[in-house]
């Protein structure tokens, strides 16, 4: 289909009306898709945010866990994912039963999930963490054994945070990682470091230990969002994936954002597309539903995580 970018924009929002819809777009989202959302921001974040709102729909610009976990907290809502494909392929490194298994070999550890898991996943953990909480999730669970699943670098991160701060607790990683955080690597941040020698380093946990290494602040999108309105510094070089570039550059016209690379690209978040909104509300696609069951135990573990 072929429709002006202005045009199209101006059907999502008639469309978004009749339909009684919030749209949602992650962080890493096209800058044309962040722009024509109502919210911008970090999976819980967006999925609470929803939740509140008294819209019938809610399209989630992003990829499908993120999307189940806008139903999870909205189960009486309609929640579509534009396309059907946007797959997270580090939420795919695990599932319910592979975690069982791993349950079965540490019956004490207790169980802490990272956001970027399938509901069926999340229903199997004792508590849900975004990389904004997950260090004080950790800290403050009563269990000297944790599994973390399913990234080994948030988990590497968690760590090594928990030994500064003198708290003792083992941590069982998962093996999984991000693949798109992956591209980051340490001679990259050097190069624009010696580049730009006034620039603050702001890193994800997702990358590896290597590259926070070299980082001032090592953040999630949503507290990068933050700390780059209230540092002092004026210039930022960026390591997550790209999409978070327009809109720190939005919300701070006169500050610089350079990209640690700009192949720190997600093809699965790109995948979502103006016209992919528009006929996502056109015709009401992809509905995101999920067994009662599962929905109602992944939420537990969400909400214990929402309370911290
Ligand atoms: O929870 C999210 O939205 C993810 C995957 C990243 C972040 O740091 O916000
Ligand atoms: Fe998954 Fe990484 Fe893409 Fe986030 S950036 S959706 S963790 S593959």
């Amino acid at each position: 289909m072929v429709i002006i970018t202005d045009d199209l924009a101006s059907k999502i929002r008639e469309l978004k009306k009749q339909r009684d819809a919030v749209i949602l777009a992650h962080n890493y989202q096209r800058p044309e898709v962040q722009d024509i959302a109502d919210f911008v921001g970090d999976s819980l974040e967006l999925s609470r945010e929803a939740a509140k709102t008294p819209a019938k729909v809610i399209v989630f610009c992003g990829v499908h866990f993120m999307a189940e976990t806008a139903k999870i907290l909205s189960p009486d809502k309609t929640v579509l994912l534009p396309e059907k494909d946007a797959l997270c392929p580090m939420a795919a490194m695990i599932n319910a039963e592979e975690l069982r298994a791993l349950k079965l070999k540490h019956p004490k550890a207790k169980v802490v999930c990272y956001v970027n898991t399938t509901a069926s996943t999340k229903a199997e953990c004792d508590v849900c963490c975004t990389s904004a909480n997950a260090v004080s999730i950790v800290a403050g669970i009563d269990s000297d054994e944790i599994i973390f699943a399913p990234d080994k670098y948030l988990a590497a991160f968690v760590d090594s945070e928990l030994r500064a701060k003198g708290i003792k607790k083992k941590i069982i990683p998962w093996q999984g990682f991000c693949p798109t955080h992956l591209k980051i690597i340490p001679a990259y941040i050097e190069e624009l470091k010696t580049q730009y020698p006034d620039a603050k380093v702001i890193t994800h946990p997702e990358c590896t230990p290597d590259v926070n290494r070299l980082s001032d602040a090592v953040l999630s999108t949503s507290k990068m969002a933050k700390f780059v309105k209230e540092d002092s510094c004026d210039i930022f070089i960026v390591g997550t994936e790209i999409g978070i570039i327009h809109r720190l550059q939005k919300e701070n016209p006169s500050k610089k954002f350079i990209s640690a690379t700009t192949l720190c690209v997600c093809p699965n978040m790109k995948m979502t597309t103006l016209d992919s909104v528009y006929e996502a509300l056109r015709d009401m696609k992809y509905e995101v539903t999920l067994e009662k069951k599962t929905s109602d135990k992944a939420r537990k573990a969400i909400s214990y995580g929402i309370l911290r």
